[in-house]
């Protein structure tokens, strides 16, 4: 029977909305929302067919036989490794306590069922991945705005000027964001973008400044000076909505171009034109904080700094730039309702909001939480669930972790693929991909908030089942079932949809329900109350900060240059990758099967190392991938760079298996090295030796 269905891409988690065509139960078409992406899906998307017979997946429950990590399963039916599950979970808790459980996930929408799910069972710790992607410029956003990174939503497609910093959206796919960049390049918009490598953002830039890695902040600072010398701010938005403003000024006055320059290697002259450009194009300017920064020890304050230079240029809900997202109320509508449990009352193990209160508690940060592990301290934890979530592959040093957790008494993985933590776990609950599931309803912020669903296209091909039955199960064998009120995705969804007046119907024209006929525009006289910080301003001093004993205005240091005949490790995306997960995806391991080094040509040279040849690149642990090098005139010497997500290491997973490098492996000793302000782990400062490979595989 041929069907099409609107639904929500699951090969990355931007979760673009798509339409999928299926005959017999087998998807034959896939392609981005008519009404909302005209068609475009990224070569990920496409992959997803791929997924579906993948026998390289979990096909049924398993639970571990031999050692962890050994790979030793036996087959399970869903009620028996429920029951398994659910009893060692009681007995666990019954011993060491209800707080013993961890559960983490990959964030997102969805979350909160997840959340609900550790809440309900008696633990406040429910932790998710952002130490590892976007805490420092969350908490910087917080600590300047009192709201976080998601308190802002950018209007690419009519603004003047895009400033990126290591935002390489090219490669770093989000293909709505993807289509307002190109939209504003065809209108004539400008784009400067920054790396310590040249990609394919840059190439698609207007200005391009390839800088000494970890020196952002310099670039920032320098910037800044010059943004005020020369009086090129937003005097009104400034006196009205910001405090600090003259400490600023003074903090900011030894920072010249001229000294910015000597640090990051950027012309002084070309951050003064740049500052000329931006003079002309403000406020339709946005400085985008991305998410990392690039995971340096300061990148805090140079996501700070951007946040900063975003309140001078008072682009604060104008159009082209920044917009204070809107949701159901701003359309005089009521949102769905959604499943919810409040946080027992229990120190969080990581100490979020307690012993570190400079922290969001929302999430907390999960190397913390491993921290707890080693220390015992406040308490044992004794499980970890984990919801799509691979803590193998997005923490560092995963023999470290593996370490850790000897603790614990039950690992289970929720997911997909057999991910690197879910090989080494107790059990897998193999979860039914995106395109043989249903979610829960969802809210979309922006200028034309709407609802957005994810609607099964084919049942499941294998004895897997959807996040909301798997929770629910769990939760009931726990005695907290009253959290997950239904017995369908149906009785979900009009649970969900009482209080907005809309049914599921209304999904079915475009595959989502617009909350407001057209989009909400800028409002940059209503402002008031939109700051969550203690004065309801923009604070460039933060009274929490300071209490946290932490400097709102940190002084410049200029990073480490790498021991003799090392460099700095440096990491990102590729476009037909998404982190770990796709790499044995058959299509797109067709497309790339490995991942490769690039290296400096100077530097190339001197070690005799030609493009293409097969390198050994080692940490400090000795942990050794050998992959082919990219030699290139544009990075700067002092980094190599790597695709992050290869070198994977479960052998089930027979296309990608130990295939290139893994960079978390190279991160020896990163685990423990977290901006102390910000909370992220500092994924980029670790340092690795490279040489010609005396055994390159044989291909
Ligand atoms: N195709 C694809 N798209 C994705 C993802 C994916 O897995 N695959 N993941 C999504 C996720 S979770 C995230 S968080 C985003 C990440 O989005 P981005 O942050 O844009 O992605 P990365 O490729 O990690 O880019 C990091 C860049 O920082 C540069 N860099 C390193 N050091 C420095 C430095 O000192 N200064 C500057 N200015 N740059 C530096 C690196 O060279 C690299 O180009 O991508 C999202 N989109
Ligand atoms: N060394 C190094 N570390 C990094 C990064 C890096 O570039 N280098 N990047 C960092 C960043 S930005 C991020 S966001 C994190 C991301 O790291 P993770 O949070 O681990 O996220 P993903 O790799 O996207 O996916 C995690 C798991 O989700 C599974 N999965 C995929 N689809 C589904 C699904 O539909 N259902 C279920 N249940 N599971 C599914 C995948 O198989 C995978 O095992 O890693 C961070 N850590
Ligand atoms: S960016 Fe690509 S993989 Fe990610 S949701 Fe969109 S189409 Fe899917
Ligand atoms: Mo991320």
């Amino acid at each position: 029977m041929k069907n099409s269905v609107y639904t929500l891409c699951g090969m990355c988690t931007v979760r673009c909305p798509i339409r999928v065509e299926s005959d017999n139960n087998s998807i034959t078409w896939i392609e981005g929302n008519m009404h909302l992406l005209n068609g475009a899906l990224c070569a990920r998307g496409t992959a997803g067919r791929a997924l579906i017979k993948d026998q390289q997946r979990p096909q049924q429950p398993l639970i571990r036989e031999g050692e962890r990590g050994e790979g030793k399963w036996r087959t399970a039916t869903w009620d028996e490794t429920l029951d398994y599950v659910g009893n060692k979970l009681k007995e666990i808790q019954k011993k060491y306590g209800r707080e013993s459980v961890v559960v983490s996930s990959r964030g997102g929408p969805w979350q909160n069922m997840y959340k609900t799910f550790c809440h309900a069972i008696g633990s406040p710790n429910y932790t998710n991945h952002d130490d590892t992607c976007g805490r420092n410029t969350h908490h910087a956003s917080l600590s300047i705005n009192g709201v976080g990174r998601k308190g802002f939503q950018y209007d690419i497609k009519n603004s003047k000027h895009l400033v990126l910093f290591g935002r390489n959206t090219f490669d770093a796919l989000r293909i709505p964001e993807n289509r307002q960049i190109l939209d504003m390049l065809d209108n004539g918009g400008r784009m400067t973008y920054v790396d310590v490598r040249q990609t394919k953002t840059s190439n698609k830039a207007s200005r391009f400044f390839l800088v000494r890695p970890g020196t952002d902040y310099a670039l920032l600072l320098g910037m800044l000076h010059q943004i005020i010398k020369d009086g090129v701010y937003d005097n009104d938005f400034v006196a009205k909505w910001v405090t600090g403003f003259s400490e600023l000024c003074d903090f900011v006055q030894q920072y010249t171009p001229a000294w910015a320059a000597k640090e990051c290697g950027v012309k002084e002259e070309s951050i003064k034109e740049f500052i000329q450009e931006i003079s002309e194009d403000r406020p339709n300017v946005i400085f985008h904080p991305g998410w990392m920064l690039s995971r340096y020890r300061d990148s805090f304050y140079a996501s700070r700094a951007i946040h900063i230079i975003n309140a001078l240029m008072g682009s604060i809900e104008q159009k082209g730039g920044l917009l204070i997202p809107r949701g159901p109320g701003d359309c005089g509508k009521k949102g769905p309702r959604s499943l919810d449990c409040p946080k027992p009352d229990i120190e969080r193990a990581d100490g979020c909001g307690t012993r570190h209160n400079q922290y969001d508690k929302g999430p907390g940060l999960q190397h913390l939480t491993l921290e707890a592990l080693r220390t015992g301290k406040p308490y044992p934890l004794k499980a970890w669930i984990a919801m799509r979530h691979d803590l193998f592959t997005s923490m560092p040093d995963p023999e470290r972790q593996k370490d850790l957790l000897k603790q614990c008494e039950l690992l289970v993985s929720i997911d997909v693929h057999y991910s690197e933590f879910g090989w080494y776990s107790d059990v897998i609950l193999p979860h039914s991909t995106f395109l043989e599931r249903d979610n829960h309803i969802v809210v979309q912020k922006g200028p034309k908030p709407r609802l957005a669903r994810r609607k099964k296209v084919i049942d499941p091909v294998f004895d897997t089942k959807p996040g909301w039955e798997i929770f629910k199960e769990l939760a009931e064998r726990l005695g907290a079932g009253e959290y997950f009120p239904y017995n369908s995705i149906e009785d979900l969804w009009n649970w969900q949809l009482e209080p907005t007046g809309y049914t599921v119907n209304d999904f079915d024209k475009k595959g989502f329900i617009s909350l407001t006929e057209n989009p909400i525009p800028p409002q940059p006289d209503k402002l008031e109350g939109k700051f969550k910080t203690p004065t309801g301003k923009i604070e460039i001093i933060s009274s929490v900060l300071t209490k946290a004993g932490l400097e709102s205005l940190q002084p410049y240091e200029t990073p480490d240059a790498p021991p003799e005949g090392k460099f700095r490790l440096v990491f990102g995306r590729c476009a037909v990758h998404t982190h770990s997960h796709t790499q044995n995806n058959p299509l797109l391991n067709d497309m790339m099967p490995y991942n490769y080094v690039s290296i400096n040509t100077i530097k190339a040279d001197s070690m005799g190392i030609k493009d293409g040849d097969w390198v050994d690149v080692t940490g400090d642990d000795g942990y050794s991938g050998t992959l082919p090098a990219h030699v290139t005139e544009y990075i700067h010497p002092e980094a190599v760079f790597m695709i992050h997500g290869f070198g994977r290491q479960v052998p089930k997973q027979t296309r990608t298996y130990q295939k290139g490098a893994s960079d978390q492996r190279l991160m020896a000793g990163l685990l423990d090295k977290r901006d102390e302000a910000g909370g992220g782990l500092n994924l980029c400062e670790s340092f690795v030796s490279i040489r010609r490979s005396e055994n390159p595989p044989e291909l």
